[in-house]
């Protein structure tokens, strides 16, 4: 197909505006084909622009490096672009649109000379479910193309589906350029559905659907459409009865979302026979339905998930997932053509070369006599979510999955008990929007270091904040049966530090309490800071953990919510004016209950 025979005119006209000013040599639109993809990946063989793997132990896995300046997502270079600042909210970085129009287009001109613009038409969810939202994105990368196949509904399908309707579309604008870091911004724009990114190839940065699109401008467009973009995994728990209680929950990075969206049922729960099924591990799209509750879609197709710590202990069915067909960022490549990661599954090699290509050794040190890890802390993996063995069969089905229960959770040595459930649905707002992580080795900043982040949104929310809590209360008052909201904490730590909850698969013995809570089948104990649950309502079968300490991870300790409400207080006057009044009056009544 060439640029002649699309018949939607307004993207024929948007494609020839940024050939127009990027002058690629040529213009490519993707099919999504499998035959497309193998040329493809031979052209970036070719090139260097990609490894071919091992193709023995690892079928169709293909290696990758990034540049060494450009590894993760950079938040600082990261703008809403809406006319009215105020519109962008005090948590985001914000530019007038003509200004950013202006400052991307001197860098995209030219840009992709001697280089092939490819057209990549994608489908946010199940192409023609009316939670999808339709992109094209423009880019000068083959290694975007080939995540976006993995991560989105991509192709032929979707760009008839879009002339069929002459549907709307998100302008994506991606171009690598000279991949300087100085030069480097991500700009949104939604007031005109457009996003523009520019001098970077690293993933977060570059696959615009994902970030970009699912969070950002779809935040901006549920605040509008009256539904929700949230960052949050999606999965059901089945019990032995067949019936399957369906949970959307937001975590900060370093907190284990991957693994609890496809979490393995621990030893001493297996009689009871419960199954867990995925749906998502990063993002959901929500949305009221006819029946007045609250349905969810995972948009994406694919995982991106962080390799190191990823094994067949913290996550066998994401090391089953990644067996083939996947796309290796910056880990470490082995000799023999497969791939490691620090924590990963497997010995240690005894050589290979690491995330920039360096040869490399285990124990070798920098000039600093730092240790070289042969895998970036942020190395990724880009694999088709079908192939996770937990993956639901709901994927493709218009309607999504029903929710039940909305879990907010954060990384905190104290304060937080292991679970709680919150008294009403604009209480679970107020628990949302004072959502907090304690900084791990994972981020650049003080270990330990509190950081608020609401709703795990902080860094995506496409608007101001405060009006994005009133979002939030204004859908509760919509809908006929809430789910219900809960906090969990799997991180609190003993006087010695030693973490008193185990982790991982025994978390669903705290899921178990928070279905049973879903269904009524439970009571609880009234704190002052929400519902938690009754010592013997948690099963402890085949644990080796004592009741004192399951005492201790539930514990509420006033000293500790003394500063906590301080802490809180601080960040909500940060967000402003728009801070909605009824989580003011949740703060104020959390600190009646506490006798502050
Ligand atoms: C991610 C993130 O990559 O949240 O999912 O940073
Ligand atoms: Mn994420």
């Amino acid at each position: 197909m060439e640029l002649k025979d699309i018949k939607h005119k307004k993207l024929k006209a948007w494609i020839k505006e940024c050939s127009d000013l990027c002058n690629p040599d040529n213009i490519y639109i993707c099919d999504g084909s499998e035959e497309e993809k193998a040329l493809l990946e031979k052209e970036a063989f070719k090139t260097g622009e990609l490894i071919e793997l091992n193709q023995k132990k690892m079928p169709g896995c293909v290696y990758h490096r990034t540049a060494a300046n450009d590894v993760a997502r950079t938040e600082h270079l990261t703008f809403i672009c809406t006319k009215n600042k105020k519109e962008a909210g005090s948590c985001n970085n914000w530019m007038n649109p003509k200004e950013a129009y202006k400052k991307a287009g001197a860098i995209f001109k030219g840009s992709m000379r001697g280089r092939t613009m490819y057209v990549i038409p994608f489908s946010m969810g199940p192409i023609g479910s009316p939670f999808s939202k339709t992109g094209i994105e423009l880019s000068d990368s083959i290694y975007v193309v080939l995540n976006m196949k993995i991560m989105t509904r991509m192709g032929k399908t979707v760009l008839e589906k879009l002339e069929e309707t002459n549907g709307e579309f998100t302008k994506c604008l991606h171009g690598k350029a000279e991949l300087d870091i100085s030069k480097r911004m991500i700009l949104h724009f939604p007031e005109d559905n457009a996003i523009w990114s520019v001098n970077s190839g690293y993933g977060g940065n570059v696959l615009l659907g994902k970030k970009c699109l699912a969070l950002r401008i779809a935040s901006y467009m549920g605040k509008k459409e009256d539904w929700m973009a949230e960052h949050m995994l999606i999965m059901g728990v089945e019990d032995p009865s067949g019936y399957i209680v369906y949970i959307a929950a937001a975590f900060p990075s370093a907190c284990g979302k991957t693994n609890l969206a496809m979490l393995i049922p621990p030893k001493g729960l297996k009689h009871k026979g419960y199954r867990i099924w995925t749906v998502g591990d990063d993002i959901a799209w929500m949305k009221i339905d006819s029946d007045g509750t609250l349905w969810a879609i995972n948009p994406e197709y694919g995982m991106f998930g962080v390799a190191p710590g990823t094994n067949s202990k913290t996550n066998p069915n994401a090391m089953a997932t990644i067996r083939k067909n996947t796309i290796f960022t910056n880990v470490l490549l082995k000799k023999d053509g497969t791939v490691w990661w620090e924590d990963g599954d497997g010995s240690v090699p005894k050589d290979g070369f690491d995330w920039m290509g360096r040869p490399w050794k285990p124990g070798m040190k920098d000039e600093l006599g730092k240790i070289i890890k042969g895998a970036h802390e942020n190395s990724r993996f880009t694999a088709p979510i079908s192939q996770c063995p937990s993956i639901t069969n709901r994927l493709e089905h218009h309607h999504g999955v029903p929710i039940s229960a909305i879990i907010f959770g954060g990384r905190r040595a104290k304060v937080a008990p292991l679970v709680y459930e919150a008294f009403s649905w604009q209480h679970g707002v107020f628990v949302g929007a004072s959502m907090a992580s304690e900084r791990t080795f994972a981020q650049v900043g003080k270990q330990g270091e509190l950081r608020r982040d609401p709703m795990a949104m902080l860094p995506f929310c496409g608007y101001d904040m405060g009006d994005y809590f009133k979002h939030w209360i204004k859908m509760g008052r919509k809908m006929a049966k809430p789910p219900k909201i809960f906090h969990v904490n799997w991180f609190r730590t003993d006087k010695k530090g030693d973490f008193l909850w185990p982790g991982f698969g025994e978390n669903l013995r705290v899921l178990e309490w928070v279905m049973d809570r879903c269904r009524y089948r439970v009571g609880a104990k009234k704190t002052a800071i929400g519902n938690i649950p009754k010592l013997e309502n948690i099963d402890m079968t085949e644990l080796d953990m004592s009741k004192k300490n399951l005492e201790h991870a539930l514990a509420v300790h006033k000293k500790d919510w003394i500063y906590e409400l301080k802490s809180q207080e601080e960040f909500f006057k940060k967000i402003g004016k728009s801070m909605p009044k009824e989580i003011w009056q949740e703060h104020k009544e959390l600190k009646k209950r506490l006798g502050i």
